[in-house]
């Protein structure tokens, strides 16, 4: 059995929009999980690995603070965890070790459909409404505008009806919400999704070895979600337009088919995904007998 030093503490969010995504992919990565009682761990039964569930917004300071190795949060807040800490002349201690390609979202300003906005500059000696002050902070001094961040720890978007603020700074990612309140779109701040950190207190070489494999394991899977197997025969003379034709493919394997010369079998693994639209322009080229499947596991 391992004591609790030699196991590896994830972070993850408890409830929320993170919460099914980092569960779902960590047991893609092979790790099989039961919850404790008090419902605060998921344990994992076939490595030392458990999971920490937390709101969003602690994880940063777990894996700062060395209670957890690695966890699994928004870059919004990560940034804000971040520039918050460099403004208070603190050093930031965890590190981004990889995009998880999900949760994705944009932290925006927006402002109510009415107003005559002209650019940054409208902004000046405004009042904005935002959980992120200190990365609207660091936006509005990068872009030479004076403005207040009001702080306001949620709905934000209804400050400009309450008039708390002329604009607001929250995340968006349909727009649904904006469009609801009455309220537009300008200024991007920064495109965010879901990501790993790690802690930078040097690890025991085993734990170190455990988090490599577990990264290897996680860039194997967001690598398959949308790679596809495909399989074709095509006269040799159109081999080249047909490699050309084959989408986020490196070295497909060509081998000879039984019988003819002028044809071989191609067989490639495509890291995009693979549309009828590419299969119509491969037949176009000459190919014919193409299969499609899709990759379950894959280790570079
Ligand atoms: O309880 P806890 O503190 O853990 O959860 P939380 O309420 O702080 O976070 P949660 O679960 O809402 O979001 C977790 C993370 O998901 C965020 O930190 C982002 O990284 C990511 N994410 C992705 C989003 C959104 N999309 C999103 N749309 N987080 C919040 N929103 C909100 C936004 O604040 C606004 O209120 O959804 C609304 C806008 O959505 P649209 O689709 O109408 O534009
Ligand atoms: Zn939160």
């Amino acid at each position: 059995m391992d004591t609790p030093e030699q196991r590896i503490k994830i972070a993850v969010q408890k409830t929320g929009r993170l919460t099914d995504h980092s569960i779902d992919l960590l047991e893609r990565c092979g790790l099989k999980l039961t919850q404790s009682k008090d419902q605060l761990f998921l344990y994992g039964e076939n490595m030392p690995i458990d999971l920490l569930l937390v709101r969003d917004d602690d994880i940063p300071g777990l894996v700062s603070d060395d209670v957890c190795d690695l966890g699994i949060v928004g870059l919004n807040v990560v940034e804000e965890v971040r520039q918050k800490l460099l403004a208070d002349g603190r050093k930031p201690r965890f590190k981004q070790v990889f995009e998880l390609d999900f949760g994705h979202c944009r932290l925006a300003i927006a402002g109510p459909e009415d107003t005559d906005y002209r650019g940054v500059d409208s902004l000046k000696d405004t009042k904005i409404a935002t959980s992120y002050v200190s990365i609207l902070r660091n936006y509005l001094k990068e872009i030479g505008i004076e403005a207040e961040p009001v702080y306001f720890s949620g709905a934000v978007e209804i400050a400009p009806k309450l008039g708390k603020a002329d604009f607001i700074c929250d995340l968006v990612s349909t727009g649904t919400t904006l469009a609801a309140n009455g309220l537009v779109e300008l200024e991007t701040l920064i495109d965010s999704e879901a990501v790993v950190i790690q802690t930078q207190e040097a690890l025991t070489d085993e734990k170190q070895a455990l988090v490599d494999r577990m990264l290897q394991r996680l860039d194997g899977v967001l690598q398959v979600r949308e790679s596809k197997y495909i399989m074709l025969h095509a006269p040799r003379e159109s081999l080249a337009e047909i490699r050309a034709l084959l989408p986020g493919s490196e070295a497909p394997t060509v081998m000879p088919l039984d019988g003819t010369d002028d044809k071989v079998a191609v067989h490639a693994v495509c890291r995009e995904n693979v549309f009828w639209e590419t299969l119509e322009n491969l037949k176009q080229a000459g190919a014919s007998s193409l299969l499609v499947l899709p990759v379950e596991k894959m280790l570079a």
